[in-house]
């Protein structure tokens, strides 16, 4: 007998929201140290959103940690029960993550569906992902989410039979089949993604053999990642080559490359999966060779959607996610797209372009073939004793010969590129 279906696990939830609009409820525990609380819970919405589940009411509880029999505690459950009565909602959707026993707790008290964060996204991805690899990694995430729940669900079963199953091995109980079998079938992905990968570090290889460098445009979902790759392969004549781009979250989950040439410079230019603030641990591990691609490039290009409220906490969660991925040392430009929809330009460690207006994109390049191949100059400058830690301050990006020291300061030869000095100019 075969307990698991061989596509995304056992969750039925998954199979009932593709078909329909569910009416639920978002739940949330605030916890004492989460500053970006509302920020998240919008991001929440989204996602919601991005799922077809439409939030017709929230509820939320500030408390130092989550209940560990029902998240919320006793008061608030009571609140939650009677709202989803009265709002005749189907479902529940919790902010937080929540562990197996919670969830099932939940499911049981306020009988109705119950889903914590990680499930929503990995409902998100299964339903976006088009290739086999991004299908298999979604699967892996998903089977490895689903285990512990249908191994609990499946032991009290076990309890209540008393005991084995008819016809089995002496001792084999439902729950060790499921285990078994779900364990098989992560192994046989596993395998399958490996022969993938591997098929695909040879194409990859093929590629890279002219040894070009590689800009890879990392940012949170939705940013414009996508549109501005395409941008660019319109402007090379090869819209032919062009990838999905789509107003939603995850429109992309696997990586693209594409070759751009600029000013006779060519490099590789990687599209990547978007991130979004606490993407389960599952899923980082099994999209890892897809998120890793970032961790290659010579050069992040880091894309930003100026014109959302929340792009503070969406570059945070770029910077963490690099972080995690051992990317966050690779130099990086900032680039805020969407001006067209903002009136006010408020960050100045970046360029603001439109990828639909066409802004500011010929300046990009220009920064991004500045910073693959930097001019190298020479060039005297007196640094004022009161600006010397400007010396410390650009060490990693630029060679100080120490001439003499005058009245005024110090005179220093630096080496280094165009863009540098100008920086260093910019701020005596
Ligand atoms: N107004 C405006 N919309 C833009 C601009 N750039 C992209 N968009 C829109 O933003 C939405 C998301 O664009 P994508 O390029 O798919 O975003 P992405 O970063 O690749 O998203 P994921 O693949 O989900 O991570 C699309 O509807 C685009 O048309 C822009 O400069 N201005
Ligand atoms: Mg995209």
């Amino acid at each position: 007998m075969n307990y698991i279906s061989n596509k995304t696990g056992s969750n039925i939830l998954s199979g009932k929201l593709k078909e329909e609009n569910m009416r639920a409820i978002l739940a949330a525990v605030k916890l004492k140290d989460n500053q970006y609380f509302t920020e998240t819970l919008d991001e929440c919405r989204n996602l919601c959103d991005a799922a077809n589940i439409e939030i017709i009411n929230t509820l939320t509880q500030a408390s130092e940690s989550i209940d560990p029999n029902y998240a919320i505690r006793k008061g608030k459950l009571e609140e939650l029960k009677q709202l989803i009565e009265d709002e005749e909602a189907e479902l529940v959707v919790f902010y937080n993550n929540l562990p197996v026993t919670v969830v099932s707790n939940l499911k049981d008290y306020l009988e109705c569906e119950v889903m914590d964060r990680t499930s929503l996204i990995l409902h998100i991805f299964s339903t976006r992902a088009k290739s086999k690899e991004a299908k298999i990694q979604t699967e892996i995430a998903r089977l490895k989410y689903d285990m512990p729940q249908l191994l609990k669900d499946n032991m009290d079963e076990d309890k209540q039979r008393g005991g084995t199953v008819n016809n089995r091995g002496a001792g084999e109980t439902r729950s060790t089949i499921i285990r078994r079998q779900m364990e098989s079938r992560i192994n046989d992905l596993k395998v399958e993604l490996k022969k993938l990968e591997s098929r695909k570090d040879t194409e990859f290889e093929k590629r890279n053999k002219s040894e070009l460098k590689k800009v890879a445009l990392v940012g949170y979902t939705n940013a414009g990642k996508s549109s501005l790759m395409n941008n660019l392969l319109r402007r090379n004549e090869k819209a032919d080559k062009v990838v999905y781009e789509k107003n939603q979250l995850f429109a992309t989950l696997d990586t693209s490359i594409r070759n751009i040439t600029y000013k006779k410079h060519e490099f590789l230019l990687f599209d990547t999966v978007g991130f979004v603030s606490d993407l389960p641990h599952g899923l980082v591990e099994a999209f890892k060779s897809t998120l890793k691609a970032a961790s290659y490039a010579d050069l992040l290009v880091h894309v930003m959607d100026s014109s959302n409220e929340n792009y503070l906490l969406q570059e945070k969660t770029t910077l963490d996610t690099l972080k995690q991925i051992g990317a966050d040392g690779i130099p990086m430009i900032n680039v805020y797209n969407k001006c067209d929809l903002i009136i006010e330009k408020k960050m100045s460690d970046g360029i603001y372009i439109s990828c639909k207006e066409n802004i500011g994109i010929e300046e990009l390049l220009e920064k991004i073939d500045a910073a693959l191949y930097p001019k190298e100059v020479s060039e005297k400058l007196l640094i004022p004793y009161s600006k010397l830690s400007l010396v410390n301050r650009f060490r990693n990006k630029a060679e100080f010969e120490r001439l003499e020291d005058t009245e005024e300061g110090t005179e220093y030869l630096i080496h280094s590129s165009k863009e540098t000095i100008k920086e260093i100019k910019k701020n005596l």
